[in-house]
């Protein structure tokens, strides 16, 4: 892999409940993601929609080890994060479906999720836009004693934005508790790595020029994720300031849309296979069947269950009636408002 990560053995590993569920929770954004990859031509999901298939090893990590507490922030890339966080499933097909019982009511789409409960603090398309509005949020639960810490996730694209070294400039001043986690998938839209950034800066090097910790890591690993965050959300919840954690993953799809795009030729054909050889969520299948950990028995109730559970949000989601036309102002930044006089 590029670099310089290797599919590293892992020291410690989570106990086979723990493993249980973060698979489930990788095959469950697989099948969302694949479902709304099925039905995207039906021209109902009318917003842009960014698919995150091929790249679920981070946030099912990741999450496993936060509280619905702890905070988490995210972009245009967000359906695995936002499930993973164990926010609502109906209320963002709803959303992507441009319904008044969508979760930001039918006004942002896709790129526009959030779910305060389940401590999912949304989703903004406008590049590092929420690494900032994350650190302010970590400041204000500093200042106020609460004990949560929060993730921040963004792609290596983010990380060429000011906001972004702002952001963790602050972080690092004041030690606040955040993760930055970099979903670093070699591109900014049709954009390698190597044409943005400088040779052998890796992302995660960036921090230590701002007072926070960094690592790097097999984002298709899912035990190589959970291990990582697990000792770096340990430290920061033991007040040790802000690290970042970039992950080296994969997307499948094209940038924006359900379609395959090897026929624009940005990227090669060997590199995508090479990265479908590592899909995480069937290595990490394969890898539990082979311990003995995943049964075919078990495997066939998340399936059914799964699916049964995705039928029915989109079941929710077309028989859900669009905002009232009276309201389309409603709830939208007010400089929308304004243009639209
Ligand atoms: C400030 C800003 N500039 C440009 C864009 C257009 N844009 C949308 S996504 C994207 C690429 C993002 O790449 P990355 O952060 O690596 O995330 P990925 O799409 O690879 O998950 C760009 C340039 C934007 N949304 N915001
Ligand atoms: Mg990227």
């Amino acid at each position: 892999m590029s670099n310089g990560v290797s599919n590293s053995n892992v020291a410690a590993i989570a106990d086979n409940d723990t493993r249980l569920s973060m698979y489930r929770c990788a095959l469950r954004i697989r099948m969302v993601e694949q479902e709304i990859v099925d039905r995207y031509s039906e021209q109902e999901m009318r917003c842009p929609t960014h698919i995150c298939i091929g790249q679920e090893g981070a946030p099912t990590g990741v999450s496993a080890h936060l509280k619905r507490d702890d905070a988490v922030f995210s972009a245009h890339r967000s359906h695995g994060h936002y499930l993973a966080k164990n926010a609502d499933l109906k209320e963002m097909i709803a959303e992507i479906y441009g319904r008044e019982t969508g979760c930001a009511r039918g006004k942002g789409g896709s790129q526009h999720l959030i779910d305060l409960d389940a401590g999912f603090m949304g989703s903004a398309p406008i590049l590092a836009s929420t690494i900032s509005v994350g650190v302010g949020y970590a400041w204000a639960a500093k200042q106020r004693g609460e004990d949560k810490i929060v993730v921040i996730y963004f792609g290596d694209g983010a990380t060429e934005e000011g906001a972004f070294h702002e952001a963790m400039n602050f972080a690092g001043v004041f030690k606040l508790p955040v993760l930055f986690v970099c979903e670093n998938n070699l591109y900014s839209v049709h954009s390698k790595m190597d044409i943005r950034q400088p040779e052998g800066r890796r992302v995660c090097d960036v921090g230590a020029a701002h007072g926070v910790a960094g690592s790097i890591g097999d984002g298709n690993n899912i035990d190589t994720v959970w291990e990582m965050a697990g000792k770096a959300i340990a430290e920061i919840r033991a007040g040790g300031g802000p690290q970042i954690l970039e992950f080296m993953t994969y997307r499948w799809k094209e940038h924006c849309g359900p379609n395959e795009d090897l026929n624009l030729n940005y990227r090669s054909q060997e590199e995508f296979d090479a990265w479908v050889e590592k899909d995480p969520v069937a290595v990490y299948e394969e890898c539990l069947r082979a311990e003995g950990v995943l049964s075919d028995e078990a495997l066939t109730t998340y399936r059914t269950e799964i699916a049964d559970e995705v039928s029915q949000a989109f079941d929710f989601a077309k028989n859900s009636p669009f905002p009232p036309t009276d309201q389309l102002f409603d709830f939208v930044y007010p400089a929308a408002k304004g243009a639209a006089k």
